[in-house]
């Protein structure tokens, strides 16, 4: 057995692989790539079935890290066929020498990691042994094949061709009958030219693929003369951009248009061809399922109008998953070639397939006699290749135990346990969803500045903390929740391959906000890893990325406007500035009726607005405190959260104004929300209400209130509330909690801003009172059932909480929803923050469930 040592062995010669081999001579370091092809290329090697091209123009499928290249390479066509892609990669390696490094038909069957020795042992298909401190897995995401879970394929006595490692000499279909089983891009790619070759072709679809002609030619005139213009900024543009390609800026909704406007975009945009373009060509249709439909069905029409027999048409009509959720085709007559007298569909939804006899297939009701199979089944992708590999990390963890559960990566770069591996594009990184050129060209610069900073510091070895995982997988999750990617069977999901677990695997959050990712975790000096070397253990565990992603886009913008602390502003002012952001929200949904009145407050009238669902009543009743800290707001302050929970909880939601500090200072405030109880628990009948069945309800400082008034009118004997909804409320005067450093700055309710409102509110008091701060009281016993809703990210996260706890100590029948990833304000931001609705249809649940309780 023979053992060589390098610093970085690499698994596959592709554009990853190639660049990494380039990247990492220049940095001075040894490498090694083992390849399994018989040259360069990847994908581009083994995908040559006949009309094999990217989906992604050429100018921007290519290397920007030598610009140089630029000027010894010309592209003949705008989406280039898979010969010129592998030729142009050839050159590359032509042109910086990278072949002596690379090892050809070899593959890696195992790695270990020698802990003591911080060295991987890399055991290839010759029997060799490769050590290495760096072990990078370049092996692609659509490199091994699905096994085809057809039963009768090796009785097949015809040729059976697989599209992903299709012939060298290539094929000659002529006067041959021909079946091509899957209709996905290499299907819908191949079927016209196979179709043109054999005598005749039958093509087997279970599910219809969505699929743009791509309208290929010369590279576009008008892209040539961009790029030319400033080839550094338009790379420059693509590294971050969302897509990886240099893209318009944000679209507006499909919905915001006319149905005319809406049909001429389209058309365009089907007249241009390509993928991202018509995806694109308004913002929301990946996220808004109507936006979707629309696109979806002007696609039904295209194919309607392009596809002779009817029957045929429908069959090949996608209706089953949102449009752009599988991969977009992108064609050449791919529709057209069903109008050929020699092609037929069968739709195997409708005509099953039995089994692949000695002559062809049986179908459920008939017998196909055929010469020659092809296999357009896909791929196990982007574990596939990876989980191939026998990989056993620190302390014997493989990566079958690793990702028992689904793919579970940090950044998409590395995993917890296998110190030193990086992977290139892996789940939970853009990959697939970018151009992958762009997106492997970051990877590979983050990798190679990992191992030279390493190098330079005296660090043996680096890995992920399983905390650190945890919060991107999470981060990737949530991410996908707010698309509609997770709504088709997708290999995106894993859910083409048989007893795959089913996650969404790519990031959808774009190349660009994940590149500003990467790079910050980098610069809170190295978040998330594990360190060790020289100067010992570091570990500095976190999560990068805590916010909800619509949660983290609204603090970004917010912190765009870069916004006075409302501690620096005197109290009219503070409500002056909330009025205004109050203009500018969405409204929330509908309700039955809504009623402006005044109620006899103590000191005098105050206003109040009612919710009426729109249902029948009688109907439970809810007395809701707005938010403000005790000194903003009033009865339309939190009118979409009232909305929303009037809507949800089918109840009638009466929002109480009160009297607000500085000018009526504690107990002003508290006085007003128990009377407002007691009034509506006298009145609730008259206002369409059902006697018996009164909760309170309230956000932040409302949130107090509500606590509040449970307490007090409990002292009273006889209180008529039924539960109590606290959503992120004040409960003490305490600002020394750890939610208060935690979150001190940076998710809009600042510690600072909170000790400006006590300070509003009870300037002089006692702020251990319990009318002021109920986590005081001296007993919780007796109370009304909680629900009680904290957020994360927010300075009143950990009295949320421990109120939570006394409740339920005291034996009240109690829910506490700790919020991830949710700020103070978040949760109640309705049409506005989709992640948010989950959390507001919980908390509508818990109002029905005090309802039910007493019904
Ligand atoms: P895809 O997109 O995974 O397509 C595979 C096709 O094969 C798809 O239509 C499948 O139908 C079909 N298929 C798979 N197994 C079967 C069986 N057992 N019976 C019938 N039909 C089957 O792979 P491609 O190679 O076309 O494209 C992969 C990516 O490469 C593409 O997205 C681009 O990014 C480039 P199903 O949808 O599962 O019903």
């Amino acid at each position: 057995m023979t053992e060589a040592e390098v610093d970085v062995v690499v698994v596959g010669a592709g554009f990853a692989g190639l660049y990494l081999l380039h990247e990492l001579r220049e940095a001075g370091l040894t490498a090694r790539c083992i390849e399994a092809g018989d040259d360069v290329g990847g994908t581009w090697y083994w995908n040559r079935y006949p009309g094999a091209r990217c989906d992604i123009e050429s100018l921007d499928y290519q290397y920007s890290w030598d610009p140089g290249l630029d000027d010894t390479w010309q592209w003949s066509e705008k989406y280039a066929a898979q010969p010129e892609i592998l030729r142009y990669l050839q050159h590359v390696a032509d042109r910086h020498d990278l072949r002596r490094d690379i090892t050809f038909g070899l593959r890696v069957d195992r790695a270990r990691w020698d802990d003591a020795a911080t060295r991987w042992r890399i055991h290839t298909s010759d029997g060799a042994v490769h050590t290495c401190r760096w072990y990078v897995m370049a092996s692609g995401c659509l490199s091994v094949p699905k096994e085809v879970d057809i039963p009768g394929v090796d009785r097949f006595r015809g040729r059976t061709y697989w599209t992903s490692r299709w012939p060298h000499e290539g094929v000659d279909f002529t006067g041959q009958r021909v079946a091509v089983i899957g209709t996905g891009s290499s299907a819908v790619q191949s079927i016209p030219i196979i179709a043109a070759q054999a005598a005749h072709l039958t093509v087997l679809q279970r599910t219809p693929n969505f699929s743009v002609p791509a309208h290929n030619g010369a590279v576009s005139a008008a892209k040539v003369e961009a790029f030319e213009a400033d080839r550094a900024a338009y790379r420059a543009a693509a590294r971050t951009s969302s897509g990886g390609v240099p893209f318009a800026a944000v679209r507006p909704s499909a919905l915001s248009v006319s149905d005319d406007e809406r049909r001429d975009v389209y058309e365009a945009a089907w007249a241009k061809g390509g993928l991202l373009e018509f995806l694109g060509s308004f913002g929301d249709h990946l996220s808004n399922p109507r936006a979707n439909e629309l696109l979806a069905e002007f696609v039904r029409d295209k194919i309607r109008s392009i596809v002779d027999d009817p029957a045929i048409a429908e069959s090949l009509c996608p209706t089953t998953y949102p449009i752009g959720t599988k991969r977009l085709c992108v064609d050449t007559g791919y529709y057209e070639t069903y109008n050929r007298s020699n092609v037929r569909l069968v739709d195997l939804r409708r005509h099953g397939i039995a089994s692949i006899t000695e002559s062809g297939i049986d179908l459920v009701d008939e017998s196909l006699e055929v010469d020659a199979i092809v296999f357009a089944t896909g791929f196990d992708a982007m574990t596939g290749a990876v989980v191939a590999v026998d990989i056993e990390g620190r302390d014997g963890r493989t990566f079958a135990e690793a990702w028992h559960g689904g793919p579970a990566t940090y950044l998409g770069l590395m995993v917890d346990g296998f110190p030193n591996l990086f992977l290139v594009t892996g789940p939970g990184s853009p990959s697939v969803l970018t151009n992958m050129v762009q997106s492997i060209e970051q990877h590979v610069e983050w990798i190679v500045a990992r191992i030279d900073h390493m190098r330079r510091d005296g660090i043996d070895s680096i890995e992920p903390t399983p905390a650190a995982v945890a919060g991107w997988v999470q981060h990737v999750n949530a991410y996908a929740d707010l698309t509609l990617m997770k709504d088709a069977n997708s290999w995106y999901l894993g859910a083409n391959v048989p007893g795959k677990p089913r996650v969404f695997m790519p990031y959808v959050g774009g190349l660009g906000n994940y590149r500003t990712i990467c790079d910050e975790a980098v610069a809170h000096d190295h978040l998330g890893f594990v360190r060790r070397g020289a100067r010992g253990i570091e570990v500095n565990d976190g999560v990068i990325r805590r916010a909800q992603p619509d949660v983290q886009m609204m603090l970004d913008a917010i912190a765009a406007f870069d916004m006075p602390g409302l501690e620096t502003l005197t109290p009219d002012a503070a409500r002056t500035m909330m009025a205004g952001a109050e203009a500018m929200r969405a409204p929330g949904p509908d309700v039955g009726e809504i009623v402006d009145s005044t109620w006899p407050a103590p000191a005098g009238p105050l206003p109040y607005r009612l919710y009426r669902p729109a249902t029948p009543g009688p109907h439970p009743v809810v007395a809701y405190f707005h938010g403000g800290g005790w000194v903003m707001g009033g009865i339309t302050s939190d009118d979409p959260l009232c909305r929303d929970l009037c809507h949800r909880a089918g109840a009638l939601v009466v929002s109480f104004g009160y009297r607000h500090a500085p000018e009526a200072p504690f107990p002003a405030a508290a006085d007003d929300a128990c009377a407002a109880v007691r009034w509506l628990a006298a009145h609730a009948a008259e206002l369409g209400g059902m006697p018996g069945a009164l909760a309170v309800a309230g956000w932040s400082a409302g949130g107090n209130l509500a606590a509040v008034a449970c307490q007090v009118l409990r002292d009273e004997g006889a209180s008529p509330i039924v539960g109590q909804l606290l959503l992120s409320p004040v409960t003490d005067s305490d600002l020394t909690r750890a939610s208060y450093r935690d979150n001190a700055t940076g998710y809009v309710l600042t510690t600072t801003a909170m000790a400006w409102f006590w300070d509003q509110y009870l300037p002089h008091g006692d702020r251990a009172d319990p009318r002021a701060a109920p986590l005081r009281a001296s007993s919780f016993a007796g109370l009304p059932p909680a629900f009680v809703v904290t957020a994360e990210l927010d300075p009143l996260r950990d009295e949320g909480a421990a109120y939570a706890d006394a409740l339920r100590a005291a034996g009240v029948p109690t829910t506490h929803l700790a919020a991830a990833g949710h700020t103070h304000t978040s949760i109640g931001m309705v049409d506005v923050l989709p992640s948010g609705a989950p959390v507001r249809a919980a908390m509508a649940e818990g109002l029905r469930g005090f309802f039910d309780a007493v019904a």
